[in-house]
């Protein structure tokens, strides 16, 4: 597959936003992954996200660690930045790069081994310190790309390809999120582009800590009877809790929302969030109630899907360091080396 590459020209009538971007300048390469994987899907709806938020590729930094949904950077913003660290590693050169630029938009795209195995302390701290990000994690219950061992979000009691049955108890990372103090948390499925799109537009306008836990079936290695992130097992027990439209402050998009079932919730950027209450009486601005609401429906075996929680009035790392407004890159030698007076003031204050 990898020999084959996208052709450059487009059709002239493709749609354009009012960059005048098509769909498909916010495109990759050709994906290499498996025909069906999740994960490609998830790739679809990143791609139509930014292209409806009308992000410049250029502002949009992608960041991600090891495995087949490490990989699919290379499949999406084939125009913005992108590094592919190391496995587990991508919260902290993201939160790196973030605290040297904090005018780019940062995308962090991780898998379930690559955030709750190896990378679990990094996704923790990430998530505590309130890095301004959205953080996927492309959750298979699996490692894919090397060959179908049981991650650590896999379900105590599922059956892996081989049939062996897991022993572990599953990490929700839901849950941890919320209990870390992440300010936006949610779920979603990646056959569900409805529902993903605009919860990908939401995290990435969102300011703070976003996390969105995608649940991503591996038709290779996790798409059999008795695996809880099957395409089927999803679909039987997914419980959705609100219907999410982003609505961008450029060019109000108002969708199918009735009155009274709306909590309408302005972020920092001044993006609206329009929630359609279809489950009764659930309210994403209340944490303790999420964690509450998860374990409720979990112990009846349902997925919960939506944006389980948002702090509207969240603020992020930059705000509690109290950081220079400028990008470190564009700052003069005399702002960034303070002299040998200052330095020995500092020195004098800590003796
Ligand atoms: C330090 C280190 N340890 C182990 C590996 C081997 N390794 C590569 S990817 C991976 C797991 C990937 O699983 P996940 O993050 O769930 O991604 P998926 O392939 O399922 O999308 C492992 C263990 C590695 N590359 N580096
Ligand atoms: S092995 Fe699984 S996760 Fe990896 S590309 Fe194939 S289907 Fe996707
Ligand atoms: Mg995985």
């Amino acid at each position: 597959m990898t020999y084959i590459t996208k052709p450059q020209l487009h059709h002239p009538a493709l749609a354009r936003n009012s960059l005048g971007y098509t769909r498909r300048d916010y495109e990759g390469s050709v994906s290499t992954l498996c025909a069906g994987c999740g994960h490609d899907s998830i790739s679809a709806a990143i791609i139509q996200a930014v292209y409806e938020l009308e992000l410049p590729p250029h502002r949009i930094a992608k960041l991600s660690g090891i495995g087949c949904s490490s990989k699919t950077p290379d499949y999406f913003l084939g125009n913005s930045h992108g590094f592919n660290t190391v496995h587990g590693r991508m919260p902290s050169v993201l939160t790196g790069a973030n605290l040297a630029n904090k005018d780019l938009i940062y995308l962090g795209v991780s898998g379930d081994g690559d955030s709750a195995s190896i990378g679990l302390g990094q996704f923790a701290h990430a998530m505590r310190r309130g890095v301004n990000m959205l953080y996927i994690v492309e959750n298979n219950g699996v490692y894919g790309l090397t060959k179908g061992q049981f991650s650590a979000t896999s379900d105590k009691g599922s059956k892996s390809k081989r049939g062996v049955v897991n022993t572990d108890a599953g990490i929700d990372l839901v849950s941890m999120a919320l209990q870390l103090g992440a300010t936006f948390v949610a779920r979603s499925f990646s056959g569900d582009k409805d529902q993903l799109t605009p919860l990908i537009k939401a995290g990435l306008t969102h300011r703070g800590a976003a996390f969105i836990d995608c649940v991503s079936p591996c038709v290779q290695f996790n798409n059999h009877e008795g695996s809880t992130k099957s395409y089927d097992y999803v679909r039987d027990h997914n419980e959705a809790v609100n219907r999410l439209d982003v609505i961008s402050p450029r060019r109000p998009i108002q969708v199918d929302y009735a009155p009274g079932e709306t909590v309408r919730v302005q972020q920092h950027d001044g993006s609206i969030l329009s929630l359609h209450k279809l489950a009764e009486l659930y309210n994403p601005n209340n944490r303790a109630q999420a964690l509450g609401y998860l374990q409720a429906r979990q112990a009846r075996g349902q997925v919960v899907t939506g944006l389980l929680f948002v702090d509207p009035k969240a603020s992020d790392l930059h705000e509690a360091l109290n950081t220079v407004d400028a990008p470190l890159n564009t700052l003069s030698e005399r702002e960034l080396v303070p002299g040998s007076a200052a330095l020995d003031r500092i020195n004098a204050g800590l003796r």
